[in-house]
């Protein structure tokens, strides 16, 4: 409650503001067939990795059974978790991904 200086009204809008849409980790499995390179392949293709990157995503799968590759909004990690599975099936190769909220 305190006096309307003028610059109140900034901040008021400053607390108007939207919340910001729930965010999605984009998670992939490991399997014993995927080629090694393939996962890194795609890691960069589709989650902007550079090898260096790609390479640490890659070997955390394989020793943990899961990885994060990315947080996106909902839509845009469906579209990730589709670019994989297509890419996966086009090359003949069981890699799996899944969307799930972070907590
Ligand atoms: N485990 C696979 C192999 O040894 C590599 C892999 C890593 C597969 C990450 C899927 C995800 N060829």
């Amino acid at each position: 409650h305190r006096e309307d200086d003028g610059n109140s009204v900034v901040l008021e809008r400053r607390k108007q503001k939207v919340a910001p849409p729930p965010m999605y980790q984009v998670v992939m499995l490991n399997d014993d067939f995927t080629p090694m390179e393939f996962v890194i392949e795609v890691l960069q293709e589709f989650f902007s990795k550079d090898k260096e990157q790609a390479t640490q995503i890659m070997l955390k799968i394989h020793l943990d059974g899961r990885g994060v590759c990315g947080v996106y909004s909902r839509d845009i990690a469906a579209t990730k978790v589709e670019q994989v599975l297509q890419a996966a099936q086009q090359a003949g190769h069981p890699l799996q991904a899944v969307s799930e909220p972070i907590e």
